[in-house]
C-alpha cells in the first residue's frame, strides 16, 4: 500500500476530536469485488468516552452511513474503520479496542477520481471533512499531523 500525503495543508488534521485520518478509495483489483477493502479510518482523540451512535458519514452526495448504537462509549484512541461492503460490526479485544463497521453497500461507495466526506453529529453539525484526489490502485490518502 502507498499512502499518499496531501499537497495542501487545507487537509491537514483538524483540532477536533474525531476526524478521518486515511481513505483507502481504490482497492487491488476489482472496486466491486473488493468492496470491504474499501475502507475510511476515523480516529479519535477524545479526553473522555463519547457517544458516538448516531453520528454519520456522507460520501459525496451518494450515501449517508450512520454509526450504529453499539458505538456509544467509544474510548480515547480508538481507531474505527468503515468497509463499504456487507459484514458483521466487530470490536477488537485490544485495549483500547479499534472497530470494524460495514455500510452493506452492494456497489463501490468511495471514487477513485476523488470525493468528498463529511463526518456529522446526529444532530447534523459537521465534525470533519476531507477531500481526497484521484488515487491509483492500492493508493491510501492520509492526512499529516
Ligand atoms: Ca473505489
Amino acid at each position: 500500500m502507498t499512502l499518499k500525503r496531501p499537497d495542501s495543508s487545507t487537509n491537514n488534521r483538524p483540532s477536533s476530536p474525531l476526524y478521518f485520518s486515511e481513505v483507502l478509495p481504490n482497492p487491488q483489483g476489482s472496486d466491486t469485488e473488493n468492496l470491504n477493502d474499501e475502507t475510511v479510518l476515523i480516529e479519535t482523540t477524545t479526553d473522555s468516552p463519547i457517544d458516538l451512535s448516531g453520528y454519520t458519514v456522507t460520501y459525496g452526495n451518494d450515501r449517508e452511513y450512520s454509526f450504529p448504537r453499539f458505538l456509544s462509549d467509544i474510548t480515547p484512541g480508538t481507531n474505527i474503520t468503515i468497509h463499504s461492503g456487507k459484514g458483521n460490526n466487530s470490536k477488537s479485544s485490544s485495549e483500547p479496542p479499534d472497530y470494524d463497521l460495514f455500510v452493506g453497500s452492494k456497489r463501490p461507495l468511495l471514487r477513485n477520481t476523488g470525493m468528498q466526506l463529511v463526518l456529522k453529529s446526529p444532530d447534523g453539525d459537521v465534525i470533519d471533512s476531507i477531500q481526497y484526489p484521484e488515487l491509483g490502485p492500492r493508493e491510501g490518502y492520509y492526512r499529516p499531523e
